[in-house]
């Protein structure tokens, strides 16, 4: 086909509020296209693998061979999968999609099974540092019409908790040359993290969607216990219990409890959730298109898993760019067994930079009609912002122990 050709692919490492890694195909006719390829504290690793490895190997390709471009990458390069590698490979993806629609002018949901849905339900964080301060944000946000919302609480007895920022807004990455440390104790966050549940409940009635996120900390046997002590809240879903690679641990959990679980924002292929999925072991998959390898892969894990009751809940944190953002909710549009989307926001900063279609009103996200994702990326903005290192914290138990973060 005409217009299909590409020219030139180009990445751009800078930070317009915070770090991110955009790639840019540029196609003979002069199209171009993005894609996200930011991974948060490790956003070199990704830029060189573009660098080095991706984007020299496309030029001269036709943008509409997405199947055959992403198994070159995948299977061609034998060293399979990883956030880094798949990373890299979702963000040509993403730029090659975006051409599509922009070169056939239509939206790149009408391109991966049509419109669905007309909008998608979103849920927001609530970070208090106690009860009193999350039920405050909870308020603030029903006001701001979310129907959706993840409680996150400071713990008492531990300074530094997963979720929780200085000033409501959370952002893990930390800007300098070491990452933080933070600490944990799995003790006195099961004995309390009912009690903040309770409140919400007692406060805020039956009809709002509550979701919580225990950032891959619990043993099986703690995770049951959680759960269940969470049941008479109904939770949304309970996300990420126990390190995600132990697929075998869910089936452990799941048999003990009906609060719905959710996991997988740090897969990065099919692999990583096959048998969760069949094994009906989870309720939500997790996996974001960025990071997931791309719209290509992520269509054929949404499809495994509407066979086995599973929906989709797509990661959707601040350190994804408006573009991957993009990208989830065409996604979300397109395919059948769509459950939420995470939505954090941005910083005015990271909105200039990257200037967007798709809008929130009433507690859903919307697209609109534009060719393409809809997003822009105002690259001379964005270069005004030199990249800085951060890193994001690790985690020791009390007793000094090195622990999941
Ligand atoms: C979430 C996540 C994030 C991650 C962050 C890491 O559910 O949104 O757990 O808070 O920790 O995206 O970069
Ligand atoms: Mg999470």
């Amino acid at each position: 086909m005409k217009n299909d050709i590409i020219e030139s692919a180009e990445v751009i490492v800078c930070s317009p509020g915070r770090n991110f890694v955009t790639v840019k195909v540029t196609t003979k006719s002069g199209h171009i296209g993005h894609g996200d390829a930011t991974l948060n504290g490790r956003e070199l690793a990704v830029a060189s693998y573009l660098e080095n490895y991706l984007c020299p190997l496309i030029i001269g390709k036709s943008i509409f061979q997405t199947e055959d471009i992403w198994n070159y990458f995948y299977k061609g390069a034998y060293w399979r999968k990883g956030p880094v590698t798949m990373t890299a490979i979702g963000a040509i993806d993403v730029a090659l999609w975006d051409l599509k629609g922009k070169i056939l002018e239509t939206p790149v949901y009408n391109l991966l099974g049509g419109k669905s849905r007309n909008k998608m339900l979103a849920y927001t964080h609530a970070n208090g540092k106690d009860i009193d301060d999350t039920l405050k944000r909870v308020e603030y946000l029903r006001n701001a019409s979310y129907q959706a919302i993840r409680i996150q609480c400071g713990i008492p007895g531990i300074e530094k908790v997963y979720g929780i920022g200085e000033k409501g807004a959370y952002e893990p990455a930390i800007k300098g040359n070491k990452p933080l440390e933070e600490s944990w104790s799995t003790h006195k966050y099961l004995n309390f993290i009912p009690s903040v549940f309770e409140e919400v409940r007692k406060e805020f009635g039956a009809d709002l969607h509550l979701l919580h996120d225990s950032h891959h900390r619990l043993t099986p046997t703690e995770a049951a216990r959680l759960a269940k002590d969470l049941e008479p809240y109904h939770l949304f879903w309970l996300e990420d219990v126990v390190p995600a690679e132990h697929q075998e641990s869910f089936a452990q959990i799941k048999h003990k409890t009906v609060t719905p679980l959710a996991v997988g924002e740090v897969f990065n292929t099919i692999h990583d959730a096959q048998e969760l999925i069949t094994k009906q072991l989870i309720d939500y998959i997790r996996m974001t298109v960025s990071h997931g390898g791309g719209l290509s892969p992520m269509l054929k894990i949404a499809h495994l898993a509407e066979l086995y009751h599973i929906k989709t809940g797509c990661h959707g944190p601040s350190d994804i760019s408006p573009i991957a953002l993009a990208a989830c909710l065409h996604f979300n549009t397109a395919i059948n067994n769509f459950g939420i989307q995470e939505y954090m926001g941005y910083s005015e900063v990271t909105e200039e930079a990257f200037p967007h279609e798709y809008y929130f009103e009433d507690g859903h996200l919307y697209l609109t009609e534009i060719p393409g994702l809809g997003v822009d990326f105002n690259e001379d903005f964005a270069r005004k912002y030199p990249y800085e290192k951060a890193y994001l914290p690790v985690n020791r138990l009390e007793d000094g122990t090195m622990f999941n973060w």
